[in-house]
């Protein structure tokens, strides 16, 4: 049976981190894999999280299975967190699942099941595990125009004319914040447009939020899924704690089902514990627990925002050092934009030759499509990049 299996496509951007692993140089500079690093090139346990977690091991006394859907103070403060008053907690369906990325899986198949024919419309460009995993599951995907190269800003009209072609049905997918890979969003007044043609045309919205806290602040960057959420029938939200409370490994994610009242609510539920019990049976609950543990209590909730704030700030001072550099260095504004994008990602906007060129000439890792994770850099790398940038001819 095995010699039936056939090697598969592997994913650019682990791929690159392995390639960064094994680069002999000691100057290298990994801009590739979407992690926070601090200055210093480590990704820190947040300190409210370590708080937690010595606190779990304590009070902790028993290890045995909690539920389908997850621990359901997991699913209520997180959808707290990112759903605010938005709607009513009666019209939510949620279970917790493994990661973002299970909750981004979740979200396709439950969406399959309510319609076979499904097609799913994802940004050109999105995140590359979107595809893979739409591709493996069959699921028809349309690209809407996204990111425009001329100015590395939102290319809206051509957004809006692509997404014209929704139906009643179709699942839009739709980055909550800090798009992943362009660091190109939306405005408010763009957001409401959306959802104008959203309810125009009949498709149902889906958000990924993976780095809520990243790019404006917490409410901040929940605002457009909020608005959604208040003003589309349905929309599925798949969160990620992975980035936010920095507990990769955990793999703590959830995923939301908003429906029009308490009746569809429960058809949602009972669909979403089934999807979980037929995948893994029960989600991981160690990183659920500790995210529980963090926004329930005044002091963690206060520090873990606190620290927060300090990543996001930290990131924001690295683009405007760097749009600076690149300002004096070309003597012009036309990176200028990096100090527009917000999160963790900004697509430089160069092609693949100059990205090449990058890495073998001065050992900076970044994605083929010139995605760079400005946490990879620090106050002494950001020149260093500037001047790579420009010398490779950019
Ligand atoms: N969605 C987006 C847009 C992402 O960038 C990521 C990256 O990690 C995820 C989902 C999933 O994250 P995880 O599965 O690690 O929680
Ligand atoms: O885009 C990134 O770099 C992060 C991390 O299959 C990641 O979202 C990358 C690929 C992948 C899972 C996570």
């Amino acid at each position: 049976m095995l010699n039936a299996l056939r090697k598969q496509p592997e994913d650019k951007i682990l791929a690159l981190m392995q390639a960064y692993k094994s680069d002999p140089r000691t100057d290298k500079i990994d801009l590739g894999v979407g992690v926070y690093k601090d200055a210093s090139g480590k990704t820190p346990i947040m300190r409210a999280i370590k708080a937690a977690e010595q606190k779990l091991w304590q009070e902790e006394i028993t290890k045995s299975y909690v539920a389908l859907a997850g621990d359901q103070e997991f699913t209520t403060v997180m959808s707290n967190l990112v759903l605010g008053n938005a709607v009513a907690p009666q019209n939510v369906a949620a279970a917790g699942t493994p990661g973002g990325t299970g909750a981004v899986r979740l979200a396709f198949e439950l969406a399959r099941m309510a319609n076979p024919d499904l097609k799913v419309f994802v940004s050109d460009p999105t995140w590359p595990n979107h595809i893979s995993i739409l591709r493996y599951l069959d699921i028809e995907t349309q690209p809407y125009r996204y990111f425009d190269d001329a100015t590395c800003g939102v290319d809206f009209d051509g957004m809006m004319a692509d997404l014209e072609a929704a139906r009643a049905g179709d699942l839009v997918l739709l980055h909550g914040c800090c798009h992943n890979p362009t660091g190109a969003n939306l405005n408010l007044t763009q957001w409401q447009a959306v959802i104008d043609l959203l309810n125009r045309t009949g498709a149902v919205p889906m958000i990924d939020i993976a780095y809520q806290g990243f790019g404006d602040g917490l409410d901040e960057d929940a605002a457009a899924t909020r608005l959604v959420a208040a003003n589309c029938p349905e929309v599925l939200i798949a969160a990620s704690c992975s980035k936010n409370f920095g507990i990769y490994r955990e793999r703590t994610g959830i995923l939301m089902a908003v429906a029009q009242d308490a009746g569809l609510r429960a058809v949602a539920q009972d669909n979403l514990n089934s999807l979980n019990r037929l995948t893994y049976s029960f989600p991981p609950d160690h990183g659920a627990r500790l995210v529980s543990m963090v926004l329930k209590d005044d002091a963690l909730r206060a520090d873990w925002q606190a620290e927060l704030e300090e990543v996001r700030t930290g990131m924001l001072a690295l683009r405007q050092q760097l749009a600076d550099e690149l300002r004096r260095l070309s003597g012009s504004d036309r990176f200028g934009f990096l100090a527009q994008h917000r999160g963790m990602f900004s697509r430089l906007g160069v092609g693949p030759d100059l990205v090449e060129r990058l890495r073998a000439d001065h050992g900076i890792y970044m994605i083929g499509d010139s995605r760079m994770n400005i946490a990879g850099l620090n106050a002494q790398t950001v020149p260093v990049l500037a001047q790579a940038i420009i010398e490779a001819g950019a």
